[in-house]
């Protein structure tokens, strides 16, 4: 491999740059009601990311899955799944282990009973607050690459956002055992450029 290959491999962070971290909740974690195989292991990578972001003073977003008790996805209700992420338990709190600075904005989806929310840009207020920072450049990571994390990235490529997606802090649901990588072959097919940590610089 030559210098040039190696520059590449590396991205440079800086003005325009932001980390949106998605739906890192207990419910997604092994014993959770929705649990993601190896969902806990997105976190100290995640951890480091977060640290890189904050050493350069670059922001740092959060979103959460928070649905009401009725929500329209649960099996109870003719949806797919098991109930998940009812806004205040402790299913849908943050995972421990998790270093979200208090200051990170969060942003709630899935709390209209008739809307999946997997889209970090159901919730307008994300966006917004994108545009008030004029960021251009989003970097994500979380769970689960199939559901929040694919429609997330989607949404932000569709808006004309660079999109990194964060490869080693990613988890599938996987109801089939390919939809992970499916997922993660389509992100980049419409434009996300996977990345991992060690690539940061
Ligand atoms: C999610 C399934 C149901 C996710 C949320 O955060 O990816 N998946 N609700
Ligand atoms: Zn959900």
């Amino acid at each position: 491999m030559n210098n040039r290959e190696i520059n590449t491999d590396k991205v440079g962070l800086g003005t325009g740059d932001a980390l949106l971290v998605i739906d890192i909740q207990n419910d997604f974690l092994p014993g959770g009601r929705l649990a993601v195989a190896e969902g806990d292991q997105v976190i100290p990578v995640i951890n480091s990311y977060i640290d890189r972001f904050i050493e350069r003073q670059l922001p740092v977003f959060a979103t959460r899955d928070w649905h009401p008790k009725n929500h329209g996805s649960f099996i109870q209700q003719g949806g797919s799944w098991p109930e998940h992420c009812i806004a205040g338990s402790a299913g849908a709190e943050f995972a421990r282990g998790l270093h979200l600075p208090a200051a990170v904005p969060v942003f709630s989806t899935g709390i209209d009973v008739d809307k999946d929310g997997y889209s970090g840009f159901e919730n307008p207020d994300l966006n917004k607050h994108l545009e008030k920072l004029s960021i251009s450049r989003l970097f994500i990571g979380g769970l689960a690459t199939d559901y929040c994390v694919f429609n997330t990235v989607c949404d932000a490529l569709n808006r004309n956002y660079q999109v990194l997606l964060l490869t080693d802090a990613v988890r599938a649901v996987n109801v089939h055992s390919q939809d992970g990588e499916q997922a993660i072959n389509q992100m980049i097919l419409k434009g996300a450029l996977p990345i991992t940590l060690a690539m940061i610089q």
